[in-house]
């Protein structure tokens, strides 16, 4: 078994520190950050999701799974940020209101970080006005979004509506993402980009700037 296949058994399983020293063990073996993202802690928490939704895995063990990934991803994240954050613009960026899960948003200030955006985490759970408030305050005219849930998804379309009261549209560009989400979702509440991963936000990103 390679050691890829081993992070991600590891990962399922919820082994934190041996996530951790696999992890590290790959990179002093010269595998890219990425790969081992890639190849090793994605793909476990892929095959998390499919447990947890035949109920083959449950809660507590999805959350030990999810600290193992976070505990891998710690020693990657100055990797895959290496660029720093400056110059090119701010994101202001959150998971949408009710929904906690934040490992893919995360994954995504990390690449946006790495590209030289400027990314201001307001972290979970964070109400529509916030996403709109900070925006304004910091000068940014990126927000992202991130749901996971269908039942918070419509959380987005909040952001959006709030914007267009405040005659913001345009000025400030929405760019949304998470397993649920979709461009016919984008395109139903009038998002400006609908992102499937990190990479690709960076490249909506891009885009929308200009
Ligand atoms: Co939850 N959960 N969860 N969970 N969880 C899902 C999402 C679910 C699909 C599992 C399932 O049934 N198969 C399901 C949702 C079903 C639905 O809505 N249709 C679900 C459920 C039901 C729940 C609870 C309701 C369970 C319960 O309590 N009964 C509960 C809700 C809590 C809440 O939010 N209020 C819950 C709780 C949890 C944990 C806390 C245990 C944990 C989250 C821990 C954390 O995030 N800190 C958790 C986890 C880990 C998952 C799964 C297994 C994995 C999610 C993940 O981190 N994936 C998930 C199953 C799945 O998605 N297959 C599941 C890895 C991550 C890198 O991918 O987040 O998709 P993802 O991000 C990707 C892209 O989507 C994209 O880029 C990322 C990198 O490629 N992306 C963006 C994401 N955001 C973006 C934003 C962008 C651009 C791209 O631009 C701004």
């Amino acid at each position: 078994m390679s050691i890829l296949e081993r992070i991600a058994q590891e990962l399922e399983i919820g082994e934190d520190e041996e996530v951790a020293k696999l992890t590290q063990n790959a990179l002093n073996n010269g595998i890219p950050a990425r790969e081992i993202l890639d190849n090793g802690l994605l793909k476990g928490m892929d095959v998390v999701g499919i447990k947890f939704k035949s109920h083959e895995m449950f809660l507590p063990e999805v959350l030990m799974a999810a600290r193992a990934m976070q505990a891998g991803m710690d020693l990657l994240k100055p990797l895959l940020a290496s660029d720093g954050g400056t110059g090119r613009g701010k994101v202001v960026l959150g998971t949408v209101e009710g929904d906690l899960h934040d490992i893919g948003k995360n994954l995504v200030g990390i690449m946006l970080k790495g590209a030289g955006y400027e990314v201001i985490d307001l972290g979970s759970d964070v109400p529509p006005e916030k996403f709109v408030e900070t925006a304004k305050r910091e000068n940014s005219s990126i927000i992202g979004m991130s749901a996971l849930l269908t039942t918070t998804m419509p959380a987005m379309k909040r952001v959006i509506a709030i914007l267009k009261e405040q005659e913001l549209s345009g000025k400030i560009r929405t760019v949304i993402g998470g397993a649920p989400v979709s461009q016919a979702y984008a395109d139903e509440i009038g998002a400006d980009a609908y992102s499937y991963d990190g990479a690709n936000a960076v490249v909506c990103v891009y885009k929308l700037l200009g």
